[in-house]
């Protein structure tokens, strides 16, 4: 399943491989597979908001190239702490890169695979920056501009399964920030099992 989804005229592709087929390779029709060396590989990590759940990875596991093995392992992934709506965590490249592509993968069996962020980017030369803007600080208040919304999230109810979010031609920036969202209501379950962010230089 692909699906295209055009906002800030940035281009978001995604693709799912339901649980009957997804496996340890992360392999996908259009989205790249996971990579081990990115940009994000030397990145520095920040929690901004947000607590991280009590069997969830280090934040460090979004970026260590490693992948969870199975479809339900906590400790290979990063995610919110149950009950909560999500939180928001930070990027620093050390200085502004040109980034063609930002691909976040996730996998889960149930209501923990599908994704749900906002993308934002700042270079750092904003003088109103606020490197830190906590839930209830619109991020694009504060000198972060809105790169991009990546919803997996399917209008049918098919939730599980392993999915790889694309989105290119980012730009130019020294910081990215997720503000990442809880994708369901039903129960304490709907934040999202993120196995690796890859960000691709130019
Ligand atoms: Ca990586
Ligand atoms: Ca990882």
């Amino acid at each position: 399943m692909v699906k295209l989804l055009l906002l800030c005229l940035l281009v978001v592709v995604f693709d799912h491989n339901p649980n009957s087929t997804a496996n340890r390779e992360f392999k996908f029709k259009n989205v790249p597979s996971p990579s081990k060396d990115d940009a994000a590989t030397q990145a520095k990590l920040t929690l901004i908001d947000g607590d991280l759940d009590g069997g969830s990875a280090e934040l460090a596991a979004l970026t260590d190239g490693r992948l969870p093995a199975d479809e339900d392992e906590p400790g290979s992934n990063v995610y919110f702490r149950a009950g909560s709506s999500g939180g928001r965590f930070r990027m620093d490249f050390g200085s502004v890169i040109n980034i063609a592509q930002v691909n976040s993968y996730s996998w889960h069996p149930n209501s923990r695979g599908p994704q749900l962020y906002k993308l934002y980017g700042a270079d750092g030369t904003d003088p109103k920056l606020n490197l830190d803007p906590k839930r209830g600080v619109d991020p694009a208040s504060c000198g972060w501009k809105l790169i991009a919304l990546v919803s997996t999230i399917s209008d049918h109810g098919e939730n599980g399964g392993q999915y790889g979010a694309s989105v290119s031609d980012v730009g130019k920036y020294r910081y990215l920030l997720f503000d990442v969202y809880v994708t369901e209501l039903y129960d304490n379950w709907g934040n999202t099992f993120y196995s690796e962010i890859d960000v691709i230089g130019k």
